[in-house]
């Protein structure tokens, strides 16, 4: 065998439950489900020989028997040689733990756990491949698990793969290098074909290259703002050029080749949209949100600011509520939109020719929008305080 095809996805979160997101909950856990479906099949289309998940397959260490049996059932239609599993910060591994046992109960032989930092020869799969595992067992490690006992010479003719859950230093969200913070340099010392790592939600590198050998793929799913472009996987092809019998082998003697690309597979996504709005809102203010073609499954913040015409704010407000009819979820920040100040405004809160109607009336004759804004702003604090 002188390839070797991976299909690497982690940070699944079964088990999520997004209840800040009103009615939109409800789709987007069941869509932590629905991706399992989607990455299983991506792998078979693919005719991955494996389908590895980095770690956070779940949300937490205790999900419902029956959410564990649906995942593992899912698993059980990958059509290559094995599935691989790891343990990672959110779905830790410890010999008590009720998640893992209903896995290992629930899923079927083609599945194998990660559960100890070891080797994990997997000739039992017809496969010519040793999986090197750092599983997490508690949610933050200051330390990496990365093993320390990696072969001193490699054994010819076998891929190895390196498993991981964790932050990438310099990569990954991770000030007080609380999630097992592993640098590139501890990566590639090992020597190992290539890690497969999980934990950061956002994909990277984000164009593969063959001489980067640490590789995170992000959520297949997005799940909130961080990550505003569409979810996927990594497909690693990992090469040997025919056997050359002279050479012996090295550590270090890394002649594996590898290729990976990028392969879609969420089907939601969030955006952030910021406009400002002067006098009267354009017609067209929100036609482009959102910037993807599935309104239904996209998830918007948008942030307004700006002086609106009094006359036109319930024109903004139909844009603004035919948008959420289209959309999954619209959260709409105003807090910064305001109201133009007319002599209308005046006449309706200040009776003429008292102090606030002058001051707003020379202002506004001055044309100073800005300056009768505050002004106004102001003197509406000092009497409703
Ligand atoms: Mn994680």
């Amino acid at each position: 065998m002188n390839s070797l095809t991976v299909l690497h996805t982690a940070d699944v979160h079964v088990g999520l439950r997004f209840s800040s997101h009103g009615e939109a909950s409800q789709p987007l856990s069941a869509a932590r489900f629905e991706i399992v479906d989607r990455v299983v099949e991506a792998a078979s289309e693919a005719s991955a020989d494996i389908l590895v998940l980095a770690g956070d397959l779940f949300d937490r260490t205790r999900i419902p028997k029956t959410d564990v049996e649906r995942v593992c059932e899912s698993l059980s239609g990958f059509s290559g040689a094995c599935v691989l599993v790891l343990p990672g910060n959110h779905d830790y591994f410890t010999a008590e733990s009720p998640l893992w046992s209903d896995f290992c109960r629930a899923a079927g032989e083609h599945v194998l756990l990660l559960a100890e930092t070891r080797p994990y020869p997997l000739d039992d799969y017809g496969l010519p491949c040793d999986v090197w595992a750092a599983p997490c067992t508690a949610k933050t490690s200051a330390k990496h698990v990365l093993p320390a006992d990696l072969p001193a010479t490699r054994r010819p003719g076998r891929f190895q793969l390196g498993v991981a859950h964790g932050s990438l230093v310099g990569v990954s969200p991770d000030p007080k290098l609380q999630y097992y913070p592993m640098t590139r340099e501890d990566l590639d010392a090992t020597g190992v074909d290539v890690w497969l790592l999980g934990h950061t939600h956002v994909p990277w590198p984000e164009v593969p290259d063959p001489g980067i050998r640490v590789y995170n793929p992000g959520t297949p799913e997005p799940d909130g703002l961080d990550y505003t472009r569409c979810g996927g996987v990594f497909l690693h092809t990992l090469m040997h050029p025919e056997a050359d019998s002279s050479e012996e082998p090295r550590p270090g003697n890394r002649r594996t080749q590898l290729a990976s690309r990028f392969i879609a597979t969420g089907q939601y996504r969030f955006e952030h949209h910021e406009r400002t709005i002067t006098g009267v809102p354009a017609d067209e203010l929100l036609a482009d949100i959102p910037g993807h073609s599935d309104a239904a499954k996209t998830l918007v913040r948008l942030r307004v600011h700006g002086r609106i015409d009094p006359d036109f704010r319930t024109r903004y407000q139909t844009l603004r509520d035919e948008l959420r009819e289209r959309l999954l979820l619209l959260e709409v920040d105003e807090s910064e939109l305001h109201t133009r100040i007319t002599a209308d405004t005046i006449c309706d809160h200040y009776p003429a020719a008292s102090f606030p109607a002058e001051l707003l009336k020379r202002l506004s004759n001055d044309g100073d929008h800005e300056a009768m804004d505050q002004a106004f702003r102001l003197l509406e604090q000092v009497r409703n305080s």
